[in-house]
Order: structure tokens, then sequence, then C-alpha cells
């Protein structure tokens, strides 16, 4: 045998070999070798991107580089909504999510949606870290999502193309809510009109004048640059609903134990990372929509707002084991 008809040999084997692992479904690569697809609404310098750059980074370190993560910052996966269906087919592997578009989907979700739920970051961490996170964790598993941790959020509060000082000035005014119906009936009680919308789509929506105004927090409202059209900032603080890292079902039941320990440690220490980014974010974008003109409107007494989110609490926190969490919370010190 010359060494050219060894080499064709040898290389007429691999390619049957390969076909026959094709066959099989599994991949020509390394056997435990794997890529998976991360999405991310948000650019990679938010706080969020951040603190998912961390967990890629750490679980390819201690798997010896076998579970490489690359994240597609900046939406390039698709939106919001789409991306939630990729997870459950297992086409996205790992993703943050905010929790209100699964407010439809995972009951317990609601619960820290609620509108002025939350006394301050600190409460809606612990209620997110201990009973609020366990029962989420249990409802996202139902819907094959997996959820490994949770990253801060802040506080959301309204932004408009007029000033609002009131509830009585959103009447008839169109503010964009993400798809929700429990967010749907928030507006609806303020008085204003709600309008369900992609993320990115606010920006033209609020430039062609489709809506009046919208509602995130300080990171959201800069890093968008919805304040350039939305040149009001209401500081109502109606919600401080968190966001979770997460993993689709369909990855997380091909994982070993040892495997799924390092997942869920890098996220508990991406989440450490996220929320100290988080907090300097919240300050650093406050100061640049300041500085770019933009009119804060200090909403001093939120009584008059919190008194109308009755009907809210009286449909989304109605079922027995839905209203035992906000009592639970509520009760938290
Ligand atoms: C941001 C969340 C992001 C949401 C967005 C929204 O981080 O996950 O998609 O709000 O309002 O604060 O759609």
């Amino acid at each position: 045998m010359t060494p050219t008809t060894g080499r064709r040999r040898r290389s007429l084997f691999a390619a049957v070999a390969a076909a026959a692992l094709g066959v099989l479904g599994l991949a020509a690569t390394p056997a435990a070798a794997q890529e998976w697809r991360g999405w991310n609404i948000h650019a990679a310098d938010y706080p969020n991107g951040v603190g998912m750059d961390a967990f890629t980074r750490l679980v390819a370190e201690r798997t010896n580089n076998r579970i490489r993560m690359r994240t597609f910052h900046s939406a390039q996966l698709g939106q919001q909504d789409e991306a939630i269906q990729q997870m459950r087919l297992g086409t996205i592997d790992f993703a943050n999510f905010n929790l209100s578009p699964f407010n439809n989907l995972a009951p317990s979700t609601n619960v820290v949606t609620l509108p002025f739920l939350f006394r301050d970051v600190g409460h809606m961490q612990r209620a997110i870290d201990g009973p609020a996170g366990e029962a989420i964790a249990r409802d996202l598993e139902a819907i094959g999502i997996v959820a490994l941790s949770w990253y801060d959020a802040g506080a959301r509060s309204l932004y408009t193309t007029r000033p609002v000082r009131a509830p009585a000035d959103l009447r008839g005014m169109k503010i964009r809510v993400q798809t929700s119906d429990l967010w749907i009936d928030l507006m609806r009680a303020l008085g204003a009109n709600p309008t369900p919308l992609p993320f990115g789509e606010v920006f033209t929506s609020l430039q062609s004048g489709v809506i009046d105004g919208a509602e995130n927090n300080w990171p959201s409202y800069e890093s968008t640059r919805h304040f350039e059209v939305a040149r009001f900032y209401s500081t109502t603080e109606h919600s401080n609903v968190p966001e979770v890292l997460a993993v689709s079902a369909q990855r997380w039941r091909r994982l070993n134990e040892q495997e799924r320990a390092i997942l869920r440690d890098a996220a508990r220490e991406s989440a450490a990372i996220q929320r100290r980014s988080w907090a300097d974010r919240e300050r650093v974008s406050r100061e640049r929509v300041v500085a770019a003109g933009v009119t804060v409107i200090e909403i001093a007494d939120r009584a008059p707002w919190a008194a109308l989110m009755e009907p809210v609490y009286a449909k989304y926190a109605a079922d027995a084991r839905l209203a035992e969490l906000v009592r639970a919370i509520r009760g938290m010190q």
C-alpha cells in the first residue's frame, strides 16, 4: 500500500464514520464539545450583557471549553416574544429576559410585576432570591425554561412626549407596554391606552407619534435613546420587575450533575456582577439624560397612583397560591 492509498483509505474511513455519526444524529466534532447560542436584547456593554459575558466565560473555564457559549447581543436573534418561543423549542440555548413577557405563560411572574409591591431594590432582591424566585423557577420549568439566577432591572417609570404629573394627565395617551395582560390592565387602570409593542419598535413609534410614551428604567430609557424622542420622565417607579438568566430545558436535560452545578454557580456569580454594574449604570444613565436636557418630573407622592392599582391586584393576585406569595413578600423585612 502506497502512502497515498493509505491516506485515501483513512480519509474514506473518516468520511464513512462521519456520515454514520450524522445518521445517528451525533456531531462529527469531538464528542462532548458543545456550542451554545445565547440571546440578549441589550447591547454588550449594558449591565445584562456584562453579566452574560461573565457567565459564558466562567462556564468555558470551568468545563475546559467543553461548553462554549456565544451571546448574540442587541436582539440579533429576534425580539423578546420570538426568543422565548425559541428557548422553549431549544433553538436558543440561554438568555436573559425580563419576567413581564412571561406573565401570560407563568402565573407567578405576575406577582413580581405587580405595581408598587416592593419597598426598594433590597426588598425585591430578598423576594426573588427567596420564595418568589422558587415559585417562578417552578412555573418556568413547566414551560421548558430553567431559571439559574436573577438580574436587577431597577424601577420602571413613565416617559412621555408631554409632561405627566398625575394619573389624570395620562388620559387618552397611548403608552407602550410589553406583551402582558397585567401590563395592559395596569395602564388601563391609570387611564391610559396601553399599546403592546416589541422593545425594538418603541423608538420609531415614539418618533412617528404612534405612541405618546412608554415606561422603563433609566438604563433602558438612555441606552435605546428613547429620551431623544420622549423628553419627560416621571419617576412613578411603578414596578420593580426583575429579570432571569435562564437555559433551555432541552439543553439542561442533556447535562450531567457536575455540569449543572458549574452552570448554577457561574450564573449566581454573573448575577452579582450584573447587580453591581446595574447600580452604576442607573446613576450614569440618569446623569446622561439629564445632561441631554430631559425634564425629570419627580413624583413625590405615589399614593394616588398606587390607589388605582386595586383592580390589578384583584385580578392577578387573586388565586390562593399567588395571594399567599404576595402576603409573604409584603411580610418580608
Ligand atoms: C428592559 C428589559 C428588557 C425588556 C425591555 C422592554 O431589560 O428585557 O425587553 O425593558 O420594555 O428594561 O421590552
